[in-house]
């Protein structure tokens, strides 16, 4: 089969499914560092693993509405300035099966463990960019121009056998504060197959699906990207739009993510004795480069709110206390407290931008099963 040249994978990661390998990291393991391990970071596929090597063969195109058409080779791609960024990558899909609970969605289930967080190296989209005459801060070239569309050399059943693919605005992908990367390391190592070796893209604070894996082509176009992933799927509907009476094109592909955060070191029914402490930890993270203002917990239900307290500084590069060096990346919370079960423990937070996240899943329930964002409840029992 086309699946026998997978590469070996880490036998904790929750398996979601096997063909494409879709795996999350258990909960546990998501909140032992601030920087996810490449082992147990997240892998999302639509297809199988390509085998590719960064030899002399490996070129990416960069075409389109461009002044200059350009195939790069990695050397090329190296001896451009090397950025270092801390970003979180999620899928839209994280937290579905919490969704598909309320009434079911398609789509792959996942728990919480749908996101990581990585230090990620490479050239910036921007330079890249102006290798082919675009300037910084471009929203249209002379040519009409307004979208970059990145094509991988995977193959997946969604695009009819053809390639993944997806699109972000041209203005995204030029301004170089936007750290749109063109990425060869994950952690400061070489990326592994999983991960897009040899390149990959990062669109920091958007969902995972427009940072394609496996870099084949970079294109100019006057439109968003026509692909699947783009037009017929990570698309946002209301609860009232079923299959049968959608309409792809009257939403936006999604982009940019909304707050959320989730409980990490309970399971969602758990228990503990009456009035002893526990340890309430988790990850929070809002998209578009709003940082995280505060999480609240609540141990009774919603009645009354404390703030937890932030770790995540630990295990971070470039340690600095300006809120611009994690602008992308989550941030890990912490609260021990008592609490008297039985009772619900709810987390949820705030991002830079005064956004909140929707207490029920009822009412952002879509039909493909993305952004859930609702209030994260764990349940606990009385263990005595
Ligand atoms: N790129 C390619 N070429 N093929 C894919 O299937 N999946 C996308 C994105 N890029 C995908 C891809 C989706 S939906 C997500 S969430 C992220 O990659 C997952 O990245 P990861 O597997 O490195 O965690
Ligand atoms: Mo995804």
């Amino acid at each position: 089969t086309t699946y026998d040249n997978e590469p070996p994978r880490n036998p904790l990661l929750k398996v979601n499914a096997k063909v494409p390998f879709n795996a999350e990291t258990p909960r546990s393991a998501l909140i032992d560092a601030y920087v996810t391990s490449v082992d147990m970071f997240y892998k999302r596929n639509h297809g199988p693993i390509p085998v590719l090597d960064d030899s002399d063969r490996y070129f990416v195109t960069v075409g389109g509405l461009v002044q200059r058409h350009l195939a790069i080779s990695m050397d090329d791609i190296r001896m451009l300035p090397k950025y270092t960024i801390v970003a979180t990558l999620q899928c839209a899909g994280n937290r579905r099966t919490a969704m598909s609970k309320k009434r079911t969605v398609k789509g792959v289930g996942w728990d919480i463990g749908a996101l990581g967080n990585a230090v990620w190296g490479g050239a910036r989209l921007s330079d890249v960019l102006k290798l082919a005459k675009v300037p910084e801060y471009t929203a249209v070239t002379e040519a009409g121009g307004r979208h970059v569309e990145f094509t991988s050399v995977d193959v997946c059943k969604e695009e009819n056998g053809g390639p993944y693919k997806a699109s972000i605005p041209l203005l995204q992908a030029t301004s170089p504060e936007a750290d749109v990367l063109i990425a060869y390391e994950m952690n400061g190592k070489v990326l592994s197959r999983d991960h897009g070796y040899p390149l990959r893209v990062v669109v920091p604070g958007t969902i995972g699906a427009r940072s394609v894996k496996w870099l084949d082509k970079i294109e100019v176009n006057a439109n968003e990207c026509q692909g699947f992933f783009m037009q017929k799927d990570y698309k946002m509907f209301p609860p009232t739009v079923d299959w049968d009476n959608i309409k792809w094109p009257s939403r936006r592909p999604l982009m940019d993510f909304p707050v959320n955060c989730a409980i990490c070191s309970l399971e969602d029914v758990s228990s503990a004795e009456w009035g002893k402490k526990v340890i309430i930890r988790g990850y929070a993270f809002s998209g578009g480069g709003r940082g995280i203002e505060r999480v609240d917990v609540s141990v009774d239900g919603g009645k009354t709110w404390v703030e937890a307290r932030r770790y995540q500084k630990e295990g971070v590069p470039y340690v600095s206390d300006t809120e611009d060096c994690d602008k992308w990346a989550w941030v890990l919370f912490e609260l021990q407290t008592e609490i008297h079960p039985p009772t619900d423990i709810i987390v949820k937070a705030v991002d830079s931008a005064a956004n909140v996240q929707p207490e029920k899943v009822e009412t952002i329930w879509n039909l493909r099963g993305v952004l859930n964002n609702s209030w994260h409840v764990v349940h606990v029992n009385n263990a005595a």
